[in-house]
């Protein structure tokens, strides 16, 4: 039997996607978290002085995104059509670079700068951030629905989640709960309805009623 075990710091953060991906495939794994104020004395332990980091049978495998799209692929959630692959592919991208652009603002809340951190929540708030963002996820959603022509809130409509949508359901979520602002999602349907299809299936909803709140 394959054996897995997920290092990260005890955050959701861009490990808790990984997470997902394995409760809904019901894959046993060691979730093991660093408490985030003894990561100093961690992080030179880790070839990229960061994680999350998987170890599989003994080798190990960095980059959230690499982590991913391996598990994704054995445990059959990467959709076979090369195109809707790709379009998965598209939306995380659009996500790191939601996630890159939050991350000042990460750093100055977790370090206790207010003034840092509301300056940084003032300009992601601006329309060409954020906003922007998320409104091109929407309609990006808009264009796959009108291209598959499956019916269904999760990506590709249907009753079948793929990868990327354990992605798109808890940053989206995340994000917006982070920035307390709920009205940044009040003209993004399709994100709001795709949020809750993952919420709502079985595996994800049991873990994440008893999963631990988290600073991010
Ligand atoms: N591109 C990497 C980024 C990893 C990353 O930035 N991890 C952060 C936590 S979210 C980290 O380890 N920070 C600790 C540090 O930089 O010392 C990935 O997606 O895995």
């Amino acid at each position: 039997m394959d054996n897995y075990k997920l290092t990260f710091m005890d955050l959701q953060g861009i490990a808790e996607p990984i997470r997902l991906i394995f409760k809904y495939s019901s894959v046993p794994f060691e979730d093991y978290r660093i408490p985030v104020d003894d990561w100093l004395d961690h992080k030179k332990s880790y070839k990229w002085e960061r994680v999350p980091l998987l170890e599989w049978n003994g080798k190990s495998l960095s980059q959230s995104v690499a982590i991913s799209r391996f598990l994704g692929r054995k445990f059959g959630l990467i959709p076979d059509d090369q195109w809707e692959a790709a379009k998965c592919d598209e939306i995380v991208g659009a996500l790191y670079d939601l996630r890159n652009l939050m991350e000042p603002m990460f750093y100055a809340k977790y370090n206790g700068d207010n003034e840092t951190s509301e300056k940084c929540r003032g300009e992601l708030l601006s329309a060409d951030k954020v906003p922007l963002i998320l409104t091109n996820l929407n309609d990006l959603l808009k264009e796959i629905k009108t291209e598959s022509g499956n019916g269904g809130d999760l990506i590709f409509g249907g009753s079948r989640p793929y990868w990327a949508d354990f992605w798109l359901a808890h940053f989206t979520h995340r994000f917006v709960e982070f920035l307390e602002e709920p009205s940044l999602l009040e003209n993004c349907e399709l994100l709001k309805l795709q949020k809750q299809a993952v919420y709502n299936l079985e595996k994800i909803s049991e873990y994440i009623s008893q999963r631990a709140s988290t600073f991010i």
